[in-house]
């Protein structure tokens, strides 16, 4: 339909679908159960779903390792559950966003097994080969073609003694990087990519797609390569445009300053709507993410209020505190002890209160938080399961690195999602592939939509806010108090309407440092703390109190 600027209002739900809801009793999550669940999403009333990979893969790397793009894994259902996915969302006004992953592919796509079976085969420049290090013997320490280390730990270069030649891999050895600079693959993921529009789906989220183009020369440094603004620019023309539909796109971009995201999602090039950056996932650690740093205000506001102020005038921000490589927000940035509730809806009103494209992580919406991991063996991750063998084996304590993946391992945001109070919160009949949370007696979706008072319904208002106030898709946005350990505020303004955003990031009452003589007949738009009184709001910040005057 002609109006192309509907997404400006929307708010995408990521379901990571292993842990979504389980039809057949296997203990794992499939789209069966997806299906079944839309009432869910739909009484939130979110507009897209971002569906994490359900495609045919060795899930070395939890679906992120893909050996047939245009096939179903077994576990997840089939072809023609997807068809009735995208018809049972489309029959409630909303899309569906699938998730590309063209960086690499598994070392089990039919591509690759081509590709390495020998030197010469049509497909050996579908990857990247090379051959050892001058002058050493293959498959020896220090033979590797150069110093790349893996995001999973150890080499970047897997070695293949048939052919005596290395392939890149940036994330785990089942998962080789495609060569970009050969037009011949491009064509042939911009051919698959026609063939799910086809099929009606009405996005992409596009994993890491701004390390596909790298210089042949492969000299350090693969974060937005030459090529990549062309490529996508490319990808645009060849399958975006020209659909009946707008195609949402959003492209995950670690390591993308805001400067970069300006050419990336500026209109007028045509490469994408929006980007995902890391920089705000990125504040309370130090050069890994395991080196924990403490998280302070002032840094999470500069680098969301730059990034505010950056695309302010071109381009479009995406949104997130979670999603299922991050921890549980309100056990990182809130408090998920006593004031759990308070503080999960104080998020949600900071962040939905910005200017961009919400995402709503599964579970976000019912508070959900970390998960209290025991020993190692209680871990899935791959990420996680190589550091700490990686770790422990160069010497580290056992217990300091436990005590990091504890904190910021991906399988926190992995666990199943709490439907109810019975046993495995209703996410399966089977036995669960990960641990549900204990906390699911309390903290389940059941109870939190009987509650008038839940997360799950203070989301379900904020989106309500984006869908109905101007202001909040539209408004331009003011950081006020950077310096403020406690107080995170700012302002939004179109027109003649101003709203004002408080929240207290403590468990201490506050006086904002502000002068709010002018907000003093303000209407209290949103609180998250029930009023005592019709007077107004006192001027006092409550505990983990987040509200939204508009005047
Ligand atoms: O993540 C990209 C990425 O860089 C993350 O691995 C991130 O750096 C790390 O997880 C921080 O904890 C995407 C997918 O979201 C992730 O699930 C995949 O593992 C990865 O790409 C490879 O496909």
């Amino acid at each position: 339909d002609g109006n192309d600027d509907w997404w400006r209002t929307a708010v995408v739900y990521q379901v990571y679908p292993r842990s979504f809801a389980d039809s057949d009793g296997d203990g794992i999550g499939d789209l069966r159960g997806l299906i079944d669940c839309l009432d869910h999403l739909e009484l939130l009333g979110v507009d897209v779903v971002w569906l994490s990979p359900v495609y045919r893969s060795p899930q070395d790397d939890a679906g992120y390792d893909i050996s047939d793009y245009q096939d179903i894994g077994p576990t997840f259902g089939t072809l023609a559950d997807i068809d009735d996915l995208v018809a049972a969302l489309h029959a409630r006004g909303m899309r569906l966003m699938m998730d590309l992953v063209v960086n690499h592919t598994s070392d089990e796509h039919a591509w690759f097994e081509e590709s390495r079976s020998s030197p010469d085969n049509p497909k050996r420049d579908w990857y990247w080969w090379l051959p050892p290090r001058e002058g050493m013997a293959g498959g020896t320490p220090g033979a590797e073609p150069n110093d790349w280390a893996s995001v999973f730990s150890g080499s970047a270069w897997e070695y293949d003694e048939a052919s005596g030649e290395y392939y890149l891999h940036v994330f785990s050895r089942k998962q080789p990087d495609l060569n970009w600079e050969n037009p011949v693959v491009r064509e042939a993921i911009y051919s698959m990519m026609r063939w799910w529009l086809d099929r009606g789906v009405d996005g992409f989220r596009m994993d890491v797609i701004n390390l596909i183009s790298k210089d042949p020369a492969l000299p350090d440094g693969i974060v937005n390569g030459p090529r990549v603004h062309e490529f996508l620019a490319e990808m645009h023309r060849e399958v975006l445009a020209g659909r009946d539909r707008k195609i949402l796109t959003v492209g995950e971009m670690p390591g993308t300053t805001v400067e970069q995201a300006r050419l990336f999602t500026d209109p007028d090039r045509a490469e994408v709507d929006m980007v995902f950056t890391f920089e705000h996932v990125g504040i309370d650690h130090a050069e890994t993410k395991w080196d924990l740093i403490p998280f302070r205000l002032p840094a999470l506001k500069a680098v969301l209020g730059r990034w505010q102020a950056g695309l302010a005038d071109v381009g479009w921000n995406s949104l997130y505190w979670n999603n299922h490589d991050q921890p549980r927000a309100v056990s990182r940035f809130g408090d998920d002890g006593p004031w759990r509730v308070r503080s999960a809806k104080l998020l949600g009103t900071v962040l939905h209160l910005h200017r961009g494209t919400p995402y709503v992580y599964q579970g976000e919406e019912l508070g959900m938080t970390n998960h209290p991991f025991g020993g190692i063996d209680e871990f899935r991750d791959i990420e996680s399961l190589n550091h700490y063998a990686q770790a422990v084996g160069l010497g580290a304590d056992p217990e300091h690195v436990l005590a990091s993946l504890r904190s910021r391992g991906r399988d926190n945001a992995r666990t199943p999602v709490q439907w109810d109070d019975s046993p495995h919160a209703g996410f399966t009949t089977g036995d669960p592939w990960l641990p549900v949370d204990p906390h699911h007696p309390e903290v389940n979706a059941a109870a939190a939509i009987a509650d008038e008072h839940s997360v799950f319904h203070h989301y379900r208002r904020l989106i309500e806010l984006r869908h109905t106030v101007p202001v909040v898709a539209h408004g331009d946005f003011t950081m006020l108090l950077p310096d403020d350990e406690v107080v995170y505020a700012f302002t939004r303004s179109l027109d003649d309407v101003e709203l004002l955003v408080l929240a207290n990031f403590s468990g201490e009452p506050v006086q904002p440092d502000l002068d709010l003589a002018d907000w003093a007949d303000a209407e209290v738009l949103l609180d998250n703390v029930e009023p005592t009184n019709d007077d107004g709001w006192s001027g006092r910040l409550e505990p983990w109190q987040a509200l939204v005057l508009r005047r």
